[in-house]
């Protein structure tokens, strides 16, 4: 499904790839032996390419915050496109690229013992050199916010707002009986009966709730995706600001304590990468889907592919049948108030027209 949202995720998906092809072997072996083994040249292009995957990553979160927060808070302001979405990408790569080159250009390979550094790899570091102390200081505040801590505010924001559409709303064509079983308890009052009571035809409001339905599902998973985010690389973006801004670390008697959680944080960066597809595995049942078809055509070539791909088209058309088969695999919570929606439109549509219509 070539959607607006997936585009972002599969560049989401680049960018995890790349951190762990190219950054974690080095990390683990810096984090053991606190050595740098690979060179002058490596010691700017590893953290270069770190720098990059973590402004990719954030900058492809908070495009699809923003996609969503058009699609669903303003569908009228901004229409997202596949095309708009590509180009989206090539300018996130772009930027990465360039406002990272001051991370390649500062980084520098010394040795803790100059006397050996023609004799020996051990005891060299590959660590940033600054021309005066205040700069790291500025550097890495404005790292800290633009990477970090800006864009999670704006996401946070826009999910917010994004979570009172879908869960707070008016299910148009609903009666305000029907309304307030539909709606969740930890909806604010403000939001309830606003906006226009419509009474629309039942095949729209069933193809509305549909939506709403799908786009819920999307959010849940954006929202938790997000949140693994924040959680993986609070740690590493704090202790660098302690390192990098307070200076904290430089006259530790707890030098292997310290060690030991830049470690843990550094796993937890990586972690996080190995973390979304299990994301996706869990909250999307088309990433399940197309996951096992692209697994089972792998492993048994084209031809059970093929069968796959017979038995979902079946299974869409037997889908397409029935709505009230459709609704029925909501969640428990949604499936009580959903069925209380579809059966009192039914009711109040056969009270008026004397017909159920095509449902
Ligand atoms: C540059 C680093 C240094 C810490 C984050 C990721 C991250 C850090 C962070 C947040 C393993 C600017 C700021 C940096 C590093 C760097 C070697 C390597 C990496 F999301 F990774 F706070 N933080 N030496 N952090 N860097 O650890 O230069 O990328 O070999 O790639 S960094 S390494």
């Amino acid at each position: 499904m070539r959607t607006v949202t997936n585009y972002f995720i599969v560049n989401l998906s680049v960018a995890d790839v790349l951190v762990t092809v190219s950054c974690l072997p080095a990390s683990l072996l810096v984090d053991i032996t606190e050595t740098w083994f690979f060179g002058l040249t490596l010691c700017k292009v590893i953290p270069y390419l770190q720098t990059v995957s973590v402004s990719v990553s954030v900058l492809t979160l908070s495009c699809i915050a923003l996609d969503r927060w058009y699609a669903i808070c303003h569908p009228l302001m901004f229409k997202s496109t596949a095309k708009r979405a590509r180009n989206s990408i090539i300018i996130i790569w772009i930027v990465s690229c360039v406002i990272m080159i001051p991370q390649a250009i500062v980084m520098e390979c010394s040795s803790i013992f100059p006397q050996l550094v023609n004799k020996t790899r051990l005891f060299t570091v590959c660590d940033e050199h600054w021309a005066a102390e205040i700069y790291p200081k500025v550097y890495h505040s404005c790292f800290f916010l633009v990477t970090y801590m800006a864009p999670l505010c704006l996401m946070v924001l826009a999910y917010v707002q994004i979570f009172r559409k879908l869960w707070c709303r008016q299910i148009p064509g609903t009666s305000s009986v029907v309304q307030k079983k539909w709606k969740p308890l930890y909806c604010s009052a403000h939001s309830r009966g606003s906006g226009p009571q419509i009474k629309s035809r039942p095949s729209a409001v069933a193809a509305e709730i549909k939506q709403i339905r799908a786009r819920r599902k999307t959010a849940r998973m954006l929202m938790v995706v997000l949140f693994v985010f924040a959680l993986c690389y609070l740690p590493v973006s704090i202790l660098n600001i302690l390192k990098r801004v307070f200076g904290i670390f430089d006259n530790t008697e707890h030098r292997e304590t310290v060690y030991a959680w830049f470690t843990f944080s550094h796993w937890l960066v990586y972690a996080n990468s190995a973390a979304n597809p299990i994301i996706y595995n869990f909250l999307s049942g088309k990433f399940r889907e197309e996951f096992k078809a692209a697994f089972s055509s792998y492993c048994f070539g084209i031809h059970r592919r093929r069968e796959h791909r017979l038995s979902r088209g079946r299974a869409s058309t037997e889908s397409r049948k029935s709505l009230t088969t459709q609704i029925s695999n909501f969640d428990n919570v949604s499936r009580m108030s959903e069925h209380v929606v579809l059966t009192s439109i039914t009711t109040l549509h056969t009270n008026a027209s004397g017909s159920t219509q095509n449902w």
